[in-house]
């Protein structure tokens, strides 16, 4: 059983498959940092996880570096550590299957992980630059900005940065390949990682090594990284050429494969994680920023609620019916409700603003960004969002009243009993990205049948009863 060395996981993980571990967190862990814990990190395992020796790691761990000549060069991991100057990056992994159980809810049926909202995560890597290791394996690349084909005269023979890929290799054999313009892109940040939020990586991570690429796909982060090869062509791996790339409604079962193009750069996505309504907001059971915030509808003012309906959102978060009480009259007050999520882009593009409906989209309300970046961020202990783009997610935030629906007249009780009062409402939110890339309204448009980029409005059907 090659999976018996795998570590230990956080019981509180939703387990999607064992062997190979794939697991996600409930929503109350997702979104509880602006960095998402080591532990809590969502844990994407195509086989099991390779083992190397903590102790000799650093002597016998060792990266191969292949150059279109052939000509290779290798390097301990601590020849990495100790040769090439360490460098800090807070990005965001994201599994193309996020959201996949949305899309599969809303437009049928896909091949994949059935994920919710939680194959995302952020976090600081700290390595060193992919392309300090491949200048000093001797790379020689012409300069990105002139468009010249590789072996043309004008460049003297040098390598297109466009047209060439850069492969990697895992220990288990996984591999995935990202273009060389990314690699070296001085603003692109590529680095090989052997820490996360300040510890060493996690085996389920990549330990001792891994390729973080932020702003693309999480698919060509390749932990256990073993092998690097410049090449011109993409990676010949199944997760280069197949899984990873997205398709049209029309192309059903048996896309065509090679016509596609690999998932590289994410779109624009947003989530809601988390929902308290009513008592959970009067009382305090809701985070504190749910008091007394000011936002477009103005202040909740909580005190005033009497009615006491409590809830704290499943798993999945898609729909839900809070527990009925018996009902006063034939129409709920307004309940306060406060709301949680994340919202991200690919290319480091940043979230220019987020808006969010109670009333399944009829009317709109922008959220409060939360300031997790800036130097002085209040909330954010001091985080630097390491990086030369906005690689990290954007947390957002909302306070309102939930809209006054009147009970509809065939839920109403028959020979005076009262039965199912429900007044169902959904939240919806929506992001856009600085270069007004939004998300689309349903998955419909979007459905492919590996379910990958589920990025449509995401929407939490709440049913508070009296
Ligand atoms: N690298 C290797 N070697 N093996 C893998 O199975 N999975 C990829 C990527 N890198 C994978 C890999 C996929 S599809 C994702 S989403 C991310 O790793 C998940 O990274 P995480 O488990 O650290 O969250
Ligand atoms: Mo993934």
């Amino acid at each position: 059983d090659p999976f018996q060395a795998d570590p230990v996981r956080d019981p509180r993980f939703i387990v999607h498959t064992d062997k190979p571990r794939n697991a996600e967190p409930p929503n109350e862990e997702l979104l509880r940092e602006f960095r998402t814990s080591n532990e809590m990190f969502y844990i994407r395992n195509h086989m099991w996880v390779p083992v190397v020796d903590e102790k000799k790691a650093d002597e016998e761990y060792a990266l191969t570096v292949e150059l279109p000549d052939g000509e290779t060069k290798r390097y301990t991991l601590g020849e990495l550590k100790a040769k090439f100057p360490t460098h800090k990056v807070t990005a965001v992994l994201q599994c193309s299957g996020n959201r996949r159980n949305d899309m599969t809810r809303h437009a049928g049926k896909t091949n994949g992980l059935q994920w919710g909202v939680g194959a995302i995560g952020n976090a600081e890597w700290e390595g060193v630059r992919l392309a300090d290791v491949l200048a000093d394996a001797g790379l020689v690349v012409s300069d990105p900005r002139v468009a010249t084909r590789k072996s043309s005269q004008a460049n003297n023979g040098e390598e297109d940065p466009r047209l060439m890929h850069v492969q990697f290799s895992g220990l288990e054999a996984y591999g995935a390949s990202i273009p060389l313009s990314k690699a070296l892109d001085p603003m692109g940040d590529v680095i090989l990682a052997y820490g996360m939020n300040g510890k060493t990586l996690p085996r389920d991570h990549g330990f001792p090594l891994r390729a973080i690429v932020p702003g693309n796909v999480a698919a060509r982060s390749v932990k256990w990284l073993s092998k690097i090869v410049i090449a011109d062509e993409e990676s010949t791996s199944q997760w280069q050429r197949r899984d990873y790339k997205s398709f049209g409604p029309n192309e059903g079962a048996n896309p065509d494969w090679d016509r596609s193009k690999s998932i590289q750069e994410m779109p624009v996505t947003s989530a809601i994680t988390g929902v308290w309504v009513g008592e959970c907001v009067r009382k305090g059971k809701a985070p504190s920023w749910a008091n007394n915030r000011q936002n477009g509808r103005g202040v909740v003012d909580v005190a005033a609620v009497e009615r006491v309906i409590g809830y704290t959102p499943p798993p999945d978060p898609t729909s839900t019916t809070i527990p009925c009480k018996p009902c006063p009259d034939q129409t709920p007050p307004a309940e306060p409700v406060a709301i949680q999520g994340y919202a991200y882009s690919g290319g480091g593009r940043a979230i220019a603003r987020v808006d969010v409906s109670l009333d399944g989209g009829k009317t709109w309300d922008q959220a409060e960004l939360v300031d997790d970046c800036s130097p002085n961020a209040p909330e954010s202990n001091n985080t630097n969002c390491h990086g030369n783009k906005n690689w990290s997610w954007t947390r957002w935030r909302y306070t309102g009243q939930l809209p006054v629906i009147p009970i509809p007249p065939s839920t109403l009780s028959q020979g005076g009993e009262q039965q199912d009062k429900k007044f169902c409402t959904t939240l919806v939110v929506k992001a856009t990205d600085e270069a007004y890339n939004s998300q689309p309204e349903t998955h419909k448009g979007i459905y492919n049948v590996r379910g990958n980029l589920a990025t449509a409005w995401h929407r939490v059907r709440i049913c508070p009863s009296c």
